[in-house]
C-alpha cells in the first residue's frame, strides 16, 4: 500500500488513538485543561509519531478526515470523564490549515458538541499563525463563527513563527500558548527571560489568558511563577499519556 492508502485506512480503521498531556494552573498546581494528542498504531510499524503522519495528511487532505475523528473522540471522552464524576476542564484540539479553510468546519464543531453532549465552553481549539495568516479574511469569518458557538481559540506555538505578533493584532485569539522554544532557554538566558516576560506582559494587556509550553524543570516554573504567567505544560508535570490514566492525575488533584 503506498502512504496516502495506509493513512486512508488509520483513519477508517481504528489505528487512530489520542493522548492527553495535562494543562496546569501556575499558581496552584491544579490541572486545568488537557491537550489532545493523535498518535497512529501503524499494523507493522507500530507506534509512529505525528510528525511523521500530519504532514502527509496536510498535503493530501487526509487531515479533514483524521481532524475531525480527533474532534469527535476529544469530544467523546471530555464528555465521558464529567459523566463519571470527574471535575471538568477544558480540552484543547489542535486544528490545521485545511480544516480551518473548510467551509464546514464550524457545523462539524458544533455537531460533534451536539453528538457527544458537551458544552462548548469546554472546548478549546488551537490554531497556529500561519493558519490564520493565509487567508485573514476568510479566518476571521470562521473565528466569528466558532466565537458564536462557544468555542474558546488560542494561538498555538506563539513566538515560533515570522507574523505572531501581527496574529495577535488581527484575531481575536483567547489565549496565548507560548513556544517551547521559548521557555526552553529560562531561566538562564537573559534574552529568553525578556522575551517570555514581555509576551506574558503582552497577553495581560491583551485580555488572553498565557500558557507556556515545554516546561521541564522547576527552575522554569519558578520563574514562569514569578513572572505570573498562568498555565504551563509540558514533561515537569505529565507527558502526554493515555486516556485510562487521567482520571489518576486529576482526583491527585481533587
Ligand atoms: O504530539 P507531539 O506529541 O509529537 O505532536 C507533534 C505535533 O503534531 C504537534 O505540533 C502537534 O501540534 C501536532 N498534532 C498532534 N495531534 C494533532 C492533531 O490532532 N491535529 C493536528 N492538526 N496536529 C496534531
Ligand atoms: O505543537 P504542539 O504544541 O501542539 O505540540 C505539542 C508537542 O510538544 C507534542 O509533540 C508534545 O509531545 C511535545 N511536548 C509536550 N511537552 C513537552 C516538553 O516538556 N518538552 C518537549 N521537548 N516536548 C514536549
Ligand atoms: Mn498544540
Ligand atoms: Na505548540
Amino acid at each position: 500500500l503506498g502512504e496516502q492508502e495506509e493513512l486512508h485506512q488509520a483513519i477508517t480503521g481504528d489505528q487512530l488513538f489520542l493522548e492527553y498531556q495535562p494543562q496546569v494552573d501556575v499558581a496552584t498546581g491544579r490541572i486545568t485543561g488537557i491537550e489532545a494528542l493523535v498518535r497512529w498504531n501503524h499494523p507493522a510499524k507500530g507506534r509512529v509519531p505525528p510528525v511523521n503522519f500530519i504532514p502527509l495528511a496536510e498535503e493530501t487532505g487526509l487531515i479533514v478526515p483524521l481532524g475531525l475523528w480527533v474532534l469527535n473522540e476529544a469530544c467523546r471522552q471530555a464528555r465521558n470523564w464529567q459523566d463519571i464524576g470527574l471535575t471538568p476542564l477544558t480540552i484543547a484540539v489542535n486544528v490545521s490549515a485545511k480544516q480551518f479553510a473548510d467551509p464546514d468546519f464550524a457545523s462539524h464543531v458544533a455537531e460533534a458538541l451536539e453528538r457527544h453532549g458537551l458544552q462548548s465552553h469546554w472546548l478549546e481549539l488551537e490554531v497556529t499563525e500561519s493558519v490564520v495568516m493565509q487567508d485573514a479574511e476568510r479566518a476571521l469569518a470562521m473565528m466569528a463563527s466558532l466565537r458564536a458557538l462557544g468555542v474558546r481559540l488560542s494561538i498555538d506555538d506563539f513566538g515560533s513563527g515570522y507574523s505572531s505578533l501581527a496574529a495577535l493584532k488581527t484575531f481575536p485569539f483567547d489565549r496565548l500558548k507560548m513556544d517551547r522554544s521559548l521557555v526552553e532557554a529560562l531561566p538562564g538566558d537573559k534574552t529568553a527571560v525578556a522575551i517570555v516576560s514581555a509576551v506574558i506582559s503582552l497577553a495581560q494587556t491583551l485580555k488572553l489568558s498565557v500558557l507556556a509550553e515545554g516546561v521541564e524543570t522547576d527552575a522554569q516554573m519558578d520563574f514562569l511563577r514569578h513572572a505570573r504567567c498562568e498555565e504551563a505544560q509540558g514533561y515537569r508535570f505529565s507527558k502526554p499519556v493515555s486516556p485510562e490514566e487521567i482520571p489518576a492525575l486529576l482526583q491527585a488533584r481533587d
